[in-house]
């Protein structure tokens, strides 16, 4: 090894969800475009760490950087490090995590190894965990793979993945936008604030839980408002963070003072950003020249304050984020020459008309049309690698049974990929629950076969393919609001047509019994009412898509629940009878009919399971989750939000 090996990491700010990220809810980052260099090379005298323009590193740091070390597998080697940064040090914008995976890249550069985002993201943590405490890990998760990011904590997140991972989602803005970064030159670390809101929440987690789940759903709504380029709103979502940060105690005098200031300076929105108590606020504008033009008038007050663009079209959007390895000279290690991969993520869909009967059973044709809305926390992770020795299937880290290896099989047959694959796939929710995992399962598998295998196929051609795997995966391929009609499902409305939320409430543990294939093929072979079922769903699709349209809330929860009942009416007259519902499914229908007695509305839509899914508006969820979670036999509660089409999510450099 030579050197002096050169590596950087940007800045970033929280457009939503700070604090709360901590509990659990999403947090929306985004990467600055200011970014922190280091320079390291061997020194015997190491490790020794100094900072251009004379700052003092803190003692804590050179601990942390051996840390670091010994985590990348280097415990003896010596560094001198040279730190310099466009970031302000200890300013709330990043830059103990931009440190973090820059040293981290530096140090894997240094000893031959590669260093992609979740590694570099990773061994950032150790040295973040020294500087704030309770860290979640956002900050190194958005330093290390740049863009826009929803990220939510996957060891408290209501929807756990398997790993205790966190489930980080990029976010493509629609269009380009301004941001103000308005500086109180008040430094407090998140120490100062995490901690002690820890102990308030503590002491009256009744009075703080909601005000935390609130900043939660801000921020996943404030996703959408960038998909969809809402910028209105999402100084709404700004503006309404901020008066709910005051309240959990974390703003101060001079963050107030700042928002003011951006507010009357024609900000969409402002907020403060981070951890609070000093640091950085943030205010949204229209694009880069708005955001200009209020950093001038904040300058011209005496303020300190900066103007970025972020956001703008996907590709553009890629230019900003981060490279797999920036400083690493090597390609990547963990995969295995000559195979070539991918990785995609689609969302199980929930259907407000259901699929329930096929036409044709090897080809997977319904007998009637469906609609469905994906689902933002029932996802799945897949990742296809061509040219292994032999098929292979991973399901959450276990292998799978010959019969799902060979389903999956049947599905790259059928697109034309014959060379033989290892498949790890990773449920972000219960499998097999009812939950439609093989929905999103097989739907992430058709996406990450054709990009592994560099076929370019249109998203019809990848709904047509995935719902050979499962029928109701060619809805989660188009996600959003999506109607599968014979062959392919396609987007009738995007996620951001209308928020509404679904809350699933998990009335039993475990696999079910009977699953949806031969549930669906006994009905229509035994029951007596399965053609008048099918007549009543073709009935059923367009009075349904006139009140989708019409976001008419009322008449479109009425419409899907008596569509599930009737479902289920169908299944109950099999023989022999196919009963779904456990107690708690009674409960939870019951409960939501007592809710709609009330101000609250919310309709029941109930799939081949014990599940109930409540429909409901964003502003209700809170009140929904909180009436099912106390029906006797709900295990756990999920409220989601609409999601999008099946996506590439890690396009592989080779
Ligand atoms: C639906 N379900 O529309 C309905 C409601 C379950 C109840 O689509 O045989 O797992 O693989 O095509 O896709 C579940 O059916 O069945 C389903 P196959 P799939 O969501």
């Amino acid at each position: 090894m030579s050197g002096p090996f050169l590596a950087s990491a940007p800045g970033k700010v929280l457009l939503l969800g700070e604090h709360a990220v901590v509990y659990g809810e999403p947090a929306l980052a985004a990467a600055l475009p200011r970014r922190l260099q280091v320079k390291l090379w061997p020194d015997e005298g190491g490790p020794l760490i100094d900072i251009e323009g004379g700052t003092v590193p803190p003692p804590e740091l050179t601990q942390a950087f051996e840390g670091l070390c010994a985590a990348a597998g280097a415990p003896h080697a010596r560094y001198r490090v040279r730190i310099s940064s466009e970031i302000p040090l200890g300013g709330g914008l990043g830059s103990s995590a931009a440190l973090g995976v820059a040293l981290a890249r530096a140090v894997c550069a240094a000893t031959n190894q590669e260093c992609p985002p979740q590694r570099a993201a990773e061994l950032a943590l150790a040295l973040e965990r020294v500087f704030h405490g309770a860290a979640s890990g956002v900050d190194p998760a958005i330093c290390a793979r740049g863009g826009i990011l929803l990220f939510q904590r996957g060891d408290l997140a209501p929807t756990k993945s398997s790993a205790g991972e966190p489930v980080i989602e990029p976010v493509f803005a629609s269009g380009p936008f301004g941001l103000v970064v308005a500086q109180t030159g008040r430094q407090r670390g998140t120490r100062s604030t995490v901690l002690p809101l820890r102990e308030r929440r503590a002491e009256r987690p009744h009075l703080y839980d909601p005000l935390i789940r609130q900043l939660g759903d801000l921020a996943t709504g404030g996703k959408l408002a960038l998909e969809k380029g809402d910028l209105v709103e999402l100084g709404v979502r700004f503006d309404a963070a901020h008066g709910l940060l005051g309240a959990l105690g974390v703003s101060c005098p001079e963050l107030d003072q700042c928002v003011a200031s951006l507010r009357a300076a024609g900000a969409l929105g402002a907020k403060l950003t981070g951890a609070g108590g000093g640091g950085a606020a943030i205010g949204l504008a229209r694009d880069g020249e708005h955001a200009a033009q209020i950093a001038q008038r904040l300058q011209s007050l005496g303020a300190s304050a900066f103007a970025v663009t972020l956001g703008g079209e996907p590709g553009g959007q890629k230019g900003a984020s981060e490279r797999a390895s920036e400083a690493a000279p090597r390609k990547a290690s963990t995969r295995t020459p000559g195979r070539r991969r991918a990785t995609a993520i689609a969302h199980a869909n929930i259907a407000l008309t259901k699929y329930w009967g096929k036409r044709d059973e090897a080809l997977l044709l319904p007998e009637a049309s469906s609609l469905s809305l994906a689902l933002d926390k029932l996802r799945t992770r897949t990742t296809v690698e061509l040219g292994a020795p032999e098929d292979s299937l991973l399901l959450d880290g276990k292998p799978a049974s010959a019969k799902e290896v060979s389903r999956a099989r049947s599905l790259l047959d059928a697109a034309g990929i014959h060379e033989k694959a290892a498949i790890e796939s990773h449920n972000e929710f219960p499998t097999a629950a009812g939950l439609a995992s093989s929905a999103s399962g097989f739907a992430a598998l058709a996406v990450a076969a054709c990009a592994a295998a560099g076929l370019k196929k249109s998203t019809a051609e990848l709904s047509a393919l995935a719902r050979l795997g499962s029928g109701s995966a060619a809805r989660s391929v188009p996600g959003g609001w999506s109607v599968w009609r014979d062959e392919t499902a396609e987007q009738v409305f995007p996620p951001s047509h209308w928020d509404v939320r679904m809350v699933v409430a998990l009335c039993a543990a475990g696999p079910k019994e009977v699953g949806s294939r031969d549930g669906m093929k006994l009905s229509k072979e035994t029951s007596p009412y399965h053609a008048a079922w099918i007549a009543q769903c073709e009935r059923d699709l367009p009075e349904a898509l006139k009140h989708l349209a019409a976001r008419d809330l009322d008449a479109l929860g009425a419409l899907a629940e008596r569509n599930a009942l009737r479902m289920h009416a169908d299944a109950l007259a099999a023989a022999p009878p196919l009963l779904y519902w456990q107690p708690a499914t009674i409960g939870c229908l019951k409960q939501l009919a007592r809710l709609r007695e009330g101000r609250v509305r919310a309709w029941a839509t109930i799939d081949a399971g014990p599940h109930v899914v409540a429909l409901c508006t964003p502003d209700d969820a809170i009140a929904v989750a909180d009436a099912l979670r106390v029906v006797p036999g709900v295990q756990a509660i999920l409220s989601c939000a609409p999601a999008g089409a099946a996506h590439v999510v890690e396009p592989d450099p080779e």
